[in-house]
């Protein structure tokens, strides 16, 4: 039986896979991620590790928190915490073995714990990646979901048995304000407009209703940065860690696959340090506002494109999707008339040369991205991704007709059927919501966009763009995605 991947099995990997230059045991938390899944691992404990490699890289260890699951635990904890990042990139790979995250708690199997260690007061930065849905923010009251039952729950009970991160969050800062503890720098890292900004109001709102008598302290102690995180990270298949086996002469099952790429751009705003992530590539700016927008619309907003409509036309892959000439031409035509036009970059920013590097990366067959991973929670994305450029778009007189397509694609996807009349799953925190309205319905599209936690007042301001997506949703049903494609093209 081939061994794990485990600290004694270092001195054995081949010399290509590069590994911790520090001692492991040197390390002292002063890290807390929590949502330690496949993304944190490849991009934040990524660029930690390597600053920790660096001469004087200080003694930063993370400790991830599952917020669920005990998986990502149980596949660390044999292995003393180490993993391998795979980049991968046409028949080339890069390996390098991961030892920043020293400790991997499941927050269920013992809440308490969590608080406390978010509370120690060595732990000077706190890390998210919790995704979208996990913020509970609502975006029409622009605060917290305050009726959700899980922030429900939480309220009720507090501080006992929090759920979400942001019960877990404003527990642990009320126990650093009553022990006077220092300050702590909480840094969102998902792909959220603002999503500092936006991480520092759901955690105010649920302060002000459980704790109000710390809000002064809130204030002079904690600091919530804007990033932007960018690593194209899919999740993980038996298939990579066989392949990874093979080269390791271990076993790895918390290994990560991902891309050469990687991006950081952060908001300068630490209250008590950060590792120097900065030598190591990521960027450190004022304002992080035109990157995210960027990235968000260029990037996240084509991946939700090729993601719906791919899918539906039957396409497993991202990189198969972008082989299809049509589609191909569709996603450019996507970024060069419908997103960048809302975009200001900062100047001597070549956003020809961004389209062109997000288009290969797209394309790169090594990655096997699959569009289902991508199409996960649509009524959380789309917002930030298409919809905030339809309205931009609308503002400056100018037609989407992509968009369009696009939107009608996601509806047609909420239906749970491909082209080809294949009935798949659909993963959504609003499914039922968004299911129940089309079921049935005579004007399946007006109904999903009634739905006004995803698109606002858009229907109502924008009765052209609604009659858009009823002729793409039409076509789509009537013709398939490919027709439909031909069409917006020819428009
Ligand atoms: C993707 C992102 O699954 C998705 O929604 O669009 O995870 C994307 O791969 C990353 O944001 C890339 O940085």
């Amino acid at each position: 039986m081939t061994g794990r991947l485990c600290t004694q099995a270092l001195a054995r990997l081949p010399a290509a896979v590069a590994r911790p230059q520090y001692a492991l045991e040197q390390l002292r938390p002063g890290i807390v991620h929590l949502g330690v899944g496949a993304f944190h691992r490849a991009h934040q404990a990524w660029y930690t590790e390597q600053a920790l490699n660096r001469e004087g890289g200080g003694d930063w260890g993370i400790i991830g928190a599952s917020l669920r699951r005990p998986e990502v635990r149980d596949q660390l904890q044999p292995q003393d915490g180490l993993y391998t990042v795979v980049e991968r990139e046409g028949g080339q790979s890069r390996y390098r073995v991961v030892g920043a995250i020293r400790e991997v708690l499941v927050a269920p199997e013992d809440p308490a714990a969590l608080v406390a260690v978010l509370a120690r007061p060595e732990i000077r930065v706190i890390t998210l990646t919790i995704t979208e849905k996990g913020y509970h923010y609502d975006r029409a009251s622009g605060g917290l979901d305050l009726a959700h039952p899980d922030v429900q729950h939480e309220l009720a009970h507090f501080p006992q048995g929090p759920l979400t991160a942001v019960g877990y969050l404003v527990a642990a800062l009320a126990q650093r304000a009553q022990a006077g503890a220092p300050g702590v720098t909480v840094l969102s890292c998902d792909n959220l407009p603002h999503n500092g900004r936006v991480l520092r109001k759901v955690v105010a709102d649920f302060a002000a209703r459980a704790a109000p008598q710390l809000a002064g302290w809130f204030a002079a102690n904690t600091r919530f940065p804007c990033s932007m995180v960018d690593r194209i990270v899919p999740a993980s298949t038996a298939g990579d860690l066989e392949d990874l086996q093979r080269v390791l002469g271990v076993h790895d099952a918390a290994a990560v696959f991902t891309e050469p790429f990687a991006q950081w751009v952060v908001e300068d705003d630490f209250v008590r340090g950060a590792p120097d992530w900065r030598a190591v590539g990521a960027v450190y700016t004022n304002d992080v506002t035109p990157f995210e927008t960027m990235k968000l619309r260029l990037l996240n907003g084509s991946h939700s494109l090729i993601a719906y409509l791919g899918y539906l036309a039957g396409h497993e892959h991202v990189h198969e999707v972008m082989a299809d000439a049509q589609f191909a031409r569709l996603v450019w035509r996507f970024m060069d008339d419908e997103a960048q036009p809302t975009l200001s970059v900062p100047e001597g920013f070549d956003l020809e040369d961004y389209k062109t590097q997000l288009a290969q990366r797209f394309a790169n067959p090594a990655l096997m991205h699959r569009t289902y991973q991508i199409a996960q929670d649509g009524s959380q994305k789309i917002p930030q991704r298409w919809l905030a450029s339809v309205r931009d778009l609308a503002d400056q007189g100018h037609p989407t007709p992509i968009l369009a397509l696009a939107v009608a694609g996601w509806i047609r996807y909420l239906q749970g059927r491909r082209d080809d009349g294949h009935p798949f799953e659909v993963d959504d925190p609003l499914r039922e919501q968004l299911q129940a309205a089309i079921t049935g319905s005579d004007h399946p599209c007006r109904a999903a966009m009634a739905v006004s936690a995803v698109f606002g007042d858009l229907p109502r301001r924008q009765p052209d763009f609604l009659h858009a997506v009823e002729q793409n949703y039409n076509r789509i049903v009537s013709q398939g995605v490919p027709a439909a494609i031909k069409t917006a093209l020819e428009s």
